[in-house]
C-alpha cells in the first residue's frame, strides 16, 4: 500500500531548505513509491531551482510530488502517515491536532541540518518532544555509520561517471551555458556567500602560471567578483579575462543542471548543505563555504568535517586543503593555501574519489528514512 508522507519546509533564507526537501520528496516518490505532499511557504525560492513551478498555484504536481503552498491561514487537512518537519520548522497547530486525531498515529520526524560532529550519532533516531500522544523523533543526516546518511539518488554515481567520461556530452552541456572550455584550462565552479578572501584567490590565479576558468552562478558572491573586476558589469554570460584567469557569470540553473556543472569542473567551491553534498558526489576536490551561525558554532562543524574528510591524506595534502578551507571561511588571504592545494592536486583528486565511494557505501538518506518508518511500525 502506498504510504503518504507530508514534508514541511519553511524557506529561512537561501536555497538549502527547499533544495534538500525537494530532492528528498522526489526520491521518496521515484524510488520508494511514496505519495508525497511537499508544503513550502515560499514558492519563489523553489522556482529558482525548479523553473517549472508556478508560484501562483496553491497546489500543483511536479515530478510526481504534490507541491502545496503552505498558506499563512492553514486550512484543515488530513495528516499523513509520515510527517517530516524539515530543519525544525514549526507545524501548523491545526495540523498537529490532525496528527493526534488520526486513527493510526503518524510517525513524526524532524529532519535536522547536516553535521559531521560526533554527537550526531548519539542523537540520531532519539525521541524528541511529544504533542498529545504523538511522539516526534530526531533524524540526523551524517557522514558516519549510525547517522541518517546523505541524500543520494539511485544510479547517481553511475550517471556522473558516464558524464565525466564523455567529453562530447560535457562540451554540449557547457556550450548550452555559453561556456567554451579552452584546452589546458582548469574549470572551477564558485558558489559561495560574500567573501573577503576572494580577491586574494583571484589575484593568485590571475598571476598564473596555470590557466583557470571560474564559473560563478548568480548569487551572493557576485558583489566580491564585481569589486575584483573593478566594478565592470558582471552580467550573465559576460567573459572577463585577467592574466591567466577567466571569470564568467552563469545564470542560476536547474538543480539537475547544477549537478552536471559540478561534474564538469576540476574544482568546486560550494556552500551551505545541499551543494556541499552534491560536490562530494561529483568526486572532485572542493572548497566548502559553511553557512555562518551565531557564536561561530559553524566553525566547530567545519573542523568536525575536516577531521573526517582529511583522514588518510598525507601531511602536506591535509595541511593544504584544511588551510584553504579555514582561510576561505575566515575571509582571509588564500594565496599560499591555493598554491599548496595546486601542488597537492593529484592526491586531492584521488582522495575526492575515495571519499565519494566511501560515503556511497552507506544507505542513502531517503532509504534510511523509509527503513526508520518500517521499523517504527
Ligand atoms: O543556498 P544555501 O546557502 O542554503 C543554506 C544552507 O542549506 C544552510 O545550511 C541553511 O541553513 C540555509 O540555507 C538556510 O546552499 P545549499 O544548501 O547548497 O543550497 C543551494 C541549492 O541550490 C542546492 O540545492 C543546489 C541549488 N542550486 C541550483 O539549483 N542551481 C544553481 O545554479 C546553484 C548555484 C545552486
Amino acid at each position: 500500500m502506498t504510504v503518504r508522507w507530508d514534508i514541511f519546509c519553511t524557506v529561512v533564507d537561501n536555497f538549502g531548505d527547499i533544495g534538500v526537501t525537494w530532492r528528498l520528496a522526489r526520491q521518496l516518490v521515484a524510488e520508494h513509491r511514496c505519495a508525497v505532499r511537499l508544503w513550502v511557504d515560499d514558492l519563489r525560492a523553489f522556482e529558482r531551482l525548479c523553473p517549472a513551478i508556478d508560484i501562483t498555484l496553491s497546489e500543483q504536481w511536479q515530478e510526481g510530488v504534490q507541491v502545496r503552498h503552505w498558506p499563512k491561514d492553514w486550512l484543515d487537512t488530513e495528516a499523513a502517515e509520515v510527517v517530516i518537519a524539515a530543519f525544525a520548522c514549526q507545524l501548523p497547530s491545526a495540523y498537529m491536532d490532525a496528527m493526534a486525531e488520526r486513527e493510526v498515529t503518524p510517525l513524526w520526524m524532524n529532519l535536522d541540518y547536516l553535521s559531521a560532529e560526533d554527537w550526531v550519532i548519539g542523537c540520531h533516531g532519539l525521541p524528541s518532544v511529544k504533542y498529545k500522544h504523538v511522539q516526534k523523533y530526531f533524524f540526523f543526516p551524517g557522514f558516519q555509520a549510525g547517522t541518517g546518511g546523505l541524500l543520494r539518488e539511485e544510479g547517481l554515481l553511475e550517471r556522473r561517471r558516464q558524464f565525466q567520461q564523455d567529453d562530447v556530452a560535457q562540451r554540449i552541456f557547457l556550450q548550452g551555458l555559453g561556456v567554451d572550455r579552452a584546452a589546458d584550462t582548469r574549470l572551477i565552479s564558485l558558489f559561495a556567500y560574500e567573501n573577503t578572501g576572494l580577491a586574494s584567490w583571484f589575484d593568485t590565479m590571475a598571476a598564473g602560471p596555470e590557466a583557470f576558468h571560474v564559473l560563478v552562478p548568480e548569487g551572493r558572491v557576485l558583489a566580491d567578483v564585481r569589486r575584483w573586476l573593478g566594478d565592470e558589469g558582471v552580467e550573465v554570460g559576460a567573459v572577463h579575462r585577467r592574466g591567466a584567469l577567466t571569470v564568467q557569470v552563469l545564470p542560476f540553473i536547474r538543480q539537475d543542471q547544477y549537478d552536471q556543472l559540478l561534474w564538469c569542473c576540476d574544482f568546486n567551491a560550494v556552500r551551505g548543505e545541499d551543494s556541499f553534498v552534491r560536490a562530494q558526489w561529483a568526486a572532485r576536490p572542493m572548497l566548502w563555504h559553511i553557512y555562518q551561525q551565531e557564536e561561530d558554532v559553524h566553525l566547530e562543524k567545519l573542523e568536525a568535517f575536516l577531521r573526517l574528510y582529511t583522514e588518510g591524506l598525507c601531511g602536506p595534502a591535509e595541511k593544504a586543503i584544511s588551510g584553504l578551507w579555514r582561510a576561505w571561511n575566515a575571509g582571509q588571504d588564500m594565496t599560499g593555501h591555493w598554491k599548496s592545494v595546486c601542488e597537492q592536486r593529484q592526491e586531492l583528486a584521488e582522495h575526492a574519489q575515495a571519499w565519494c565511494l566511501e560515503q556511497a557505501s552507506r544507505a542513502d538518506l531517503a532509504t534510511a528514512l523509509v527503513k526508520f518508518y518500517r521499523n517504527w511500525i
